[in-house]
């Protein structure tokens, strides 16, 4: 408990330039293992490897103490060489950005595209009943972002399979090899998409995929010639995830590759392939003094695949990685 503490006291005087939470300028620091984030809840973590750098971003849990829901107001962008040392860059994404949205700033994905980044997240519809999701758009990977459409891309009212109002969460975006990029997305469901070219408008019908015990963040990976879609399992959450040759499926359903993240309901993953090796981000509820489903952290581990592209079980660490360099400790 006194480590835990005095590491997040340290962090803390790194970024003494900063109010809880609202970072006034970059913030540098160095993770020492799990959760990587110390000086604030972060959630829902999604990553992307741009020119030599991992590229985090992440939700931003700010419920006040024993406040039981979600409380979050802006996305987050960290920035990092070897996944050890990382520059958490000046709020990049804000729910105010997007004027047709009311609060609820839930599950995102950056992707890139022709120089340009496009930002994709869940949020409360101001007038549309329900969760939607829209896109931003920046020149460069840490902002400033904008509203791409100036609208939601999706809406509840264009989702009839389910009838809760929160289906249209939590989504994900890849690119074939051929150029079609694809959006997926869902609670409850899972859905997905063609997007166009210009990333910003649907290319043709919703469909769905039937996955067992599906909950919601789905992942969309590819490696050694497979396509991994991982998603939360159940609730509380586990992380399982199935496995293709071809985006379109069909999708053979693999089994569980995260056990639930100790004291947090969600687990919310994302897969990358940096340097040489494979990294899961996830979030758990282990950071003093309010953790919890509500107050989560982002944390790091390996990920490893068998020959035949099947993936071990993902074992959490406090310890975290080491990073990409031996130097970096
Ligand atoms: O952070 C709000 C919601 O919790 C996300 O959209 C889900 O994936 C779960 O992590």
């Amino acid at each position: 408990m006194l480590f835990k503490i005095l590491r997040y006291c340290s962090v803390a005087l790194v970024s003494c330039s900063l109010a809880y939470g609202h970072a006034s300028r970059d913030t540098v620091f160095k993770s020492n293992g799990n959760p990587i984030i110390t000086y604030k809840y972060t959630a829902d973590p999604a990553a992307m490897v741009y020119k030599g750098q991992v590229y985090l971003y992440t939700g931003h849990d700010e419920a006040p103490k024993n406040v039981n829901r979600y409380v979050m107001h802006n996305w987050t962008c960290f920035s990092s060489p070897d996944m050890v040392n990382w520059t958490e860059h000046n709020i990049p994404l804000n729910i105010k950005d997007f004027a047709w949205a009311k609060d609820d700033a839930w599950a995102s994905q950056v992707i890139e595209r022709n120089g340009k980044f496009y930002w994709y997240v869940a949020v409360e519809h101001t007038t549309i009943p329900g969760k939607a999701i829209g896109v931003a758009v920046s020149d460069s990977p840490t902002g400033p972002f904008k509203d791409a459409r100036g609208s939601a891309l999706i809406t509840n009212d264009m989702t009839t399979e389910k009838k809760h109002r929160w289906d249209n969460i939590d989504p994900t975006v890849m690119i074939d090899d051929d150029g079609q990029a694809y959006l997926f997305w869902g609670n409850g469901i899972c859905y997905y998409a063609r997007l166009k070219s210009n990333m910003i408008e649907l290319d043709g019908p919703i469909k769905s995929i039937v996955l067992p015990k599906y909950t919601e963040a789905p992942w969309i990976h590819k490696h050694n010639g497979w396509y991994y879609l991982s998603y939360a399992y159940e609730f509380p959450e586990k992380i399982a995830y199935a496995m293709s040759r071809n985006i379109n499926g069909p999708w053979v359903y693999k089994g569980i590759i995260n056990e639930i993240a100790g004291n947090s309901n969600t687990n919310h993953q994302a897969i990358i392939d940096f340097k040489g090796k494979t990294y899961f981000i996830y979030h758990n509820g282990a950071l003093v003094p309010d953790a919890g489903s509500f107050h989560r952290s982002v944390c790091i581990d390996y990920l490893y695949y068998n020959k035949d592209g099947t993936i071990k079980r993902v074992i959490m660490t406090s310890e975290g990685v080491e990073g990409t360099k031996n130097n970096v400790k």
